[in-house]
């Protein structure tokens, strides 16, 4: 597939920097030696034009690694997802309940309220909105009268969007690069951990590349997952151009005939020129190295930030063409709403779901159980 393929050519402004992570400040360094042997790709990449002004408080440093500790008894995906969403769940139906059961019939009244009510869950204003729209044309279809109905529906027309995106992570070719991009500290590393132990126990061959450059505990981070799960890592030093790491991925990827190369990226791309511009010298080395591959480019959202999640996917698939979201830290808020807004309004599949720090608390997405595990049985 040809380079520009993967950027979209819609010419937009500048990202608002609030809607984006404060960033750690840093220039990238000259680029890896692998690099300086290929032809044509030894450019660096331009230093970031929007860096916070000297001195600025940096919010984020990265969380210490969480102790290491295997699951004992393997509890269901589907109870570890209801575990994981009880915050979510307890907003979403504690609001939606407390609407159905004031109203003792179906009126304008109800659905005002049950639009303010999925507002307050985080569904956002225009999903809201289109959600109760629908389910005012159901209930009128289908001649509903009770609130128990009613809910019914407002289930389905959930379980619909959730369902809307095609959520397999698609490994077509051998290998097939993942791309893993998102502001910092939204778990992009700790992603890639689970992730390779996911598809290590379906038998795959995974590289791990650090193209995290920008520090180097970033890629120390990423060599204790290589480590736990017993793949290859490919680093440089701090400082190299992401694009070298890349390149050494793409080669180990190959010579060990490896099913899948994923590469960490930094949570720095805080404006669009940049992320496109580093975006295009990553996928012209991956196109000349291992022509034809394919790219899965998965965004991850921390959830617990709520509408700025919303607002960083919006961006982010203006400037690279998102083939999924992996949505983090469910477990630790009320927020969980926005996974049903990110579908609705970006129309980009959710293909994970982050449910715990543990190794195996990721879980693919799966519309159905989401939905399930939102809406409790009575
Ligand atoms: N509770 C919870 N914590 C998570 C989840 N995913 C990641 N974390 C935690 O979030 C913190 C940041 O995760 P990282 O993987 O370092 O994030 P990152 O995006 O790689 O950060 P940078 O490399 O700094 O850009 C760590 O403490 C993780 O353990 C999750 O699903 N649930
Ligand atoms: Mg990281």
């Amino acid at each position: 597939m040809a380079l520009f393929d993967f950027l979209k050519k819609k010419k937009d402004g500048p990202v608002p920097a609030e809607e984006f992570a404060p960033q750690p400040d840093g220039i990238i360094g000259e680029a890896g030696e692998a690099l300086e042997d290929a032809p044509g790709q030894a450019e660096p990449v331009p230093a970031p034009e929007e860096l916070p002004p000297e001195g600025a408080e940096v919010p984020h440093e990265p969380a210490p690694e969480p102790e290491y500790v295997e699951k004992p008894a393997k509890k269901g995906l589907f109870s570890r997802l209801k575990d994981g969403l009880s915050k979510t769940r307890d907003s979403f139906t504690g609001k939606v309940d407390s609407v159905f059961r004031a109203f003792a019939k179906i009126d304008d009244d109800l659905y005002d309220e049950l639009e303010e009510a999925l507002i307050l869950a985080d569904i956002g204003g225009q999903t809201s909105m289109e959600i109760v729209d629908s389910l005012r044309e159901r209930v009128k279809e289908k001649r509903i009268t009770d609130g128990a109905a009613a809910k019914e529906e407002l289930k389905a027309i959930i379980t619909e969007i959730l369902a809307g995106g095609d959520s397999e992570l698609r490994l077509d070719t051998k290998p097939t690069v993942v791309l893993v991009i998102g502001v910092n500290g939204v778990g992009k590393t700790t992603t890639i951990g689970k992730l390779t132990n996911r598809l290590k126990n379906e038998g795959k061959t995974v590289v791990l590349a650090a193209a995290d450059t920008f520090r180097a505990a970033a890629a120390d981070q990423l060599e204790i997952w290589a480590e736990r799960n017993g793949v290859q890592l490919i680093r440089l030093t701090e400082g190299a151009d992401p694009a070298a790491v890349i390149f050494d991925g793409c080669g180990a990827a190959k010579k060990r005939g490896a099913d899948v190369l994923i590469c960490d990226t930094a949570g720095r791309l805080h404006n669009k020129r940049n992320l496109m511009e580093e975006l295009k010298k990553i996928y012209r080395v991956i196109e000349r190295e291992l022509p034809g591959a394919r790219k899965e480019v998965l965004l991850v959202l921390d959830a617990t930030t709520g509408q700025n999640a919303v607002n960083q996917a919006e961006e982010f698939n203006k400037a690279a063409e998102l083939t999924g979201i992996v949505l983090t830290k469910l477990d630790g808020t009320a927020k969980g709403g926005i996974v049903i807004q990110i579908i609705q309004k970006l129309g980009v599949p959710v293909k994970f779901v982050g449910v715990g720090e543990g190794i195996d608390d990721l879980q693919p997405f799966d519309a159905a159980d989401f939905a399930a595990a939102l809406f409790p049985e009575e």
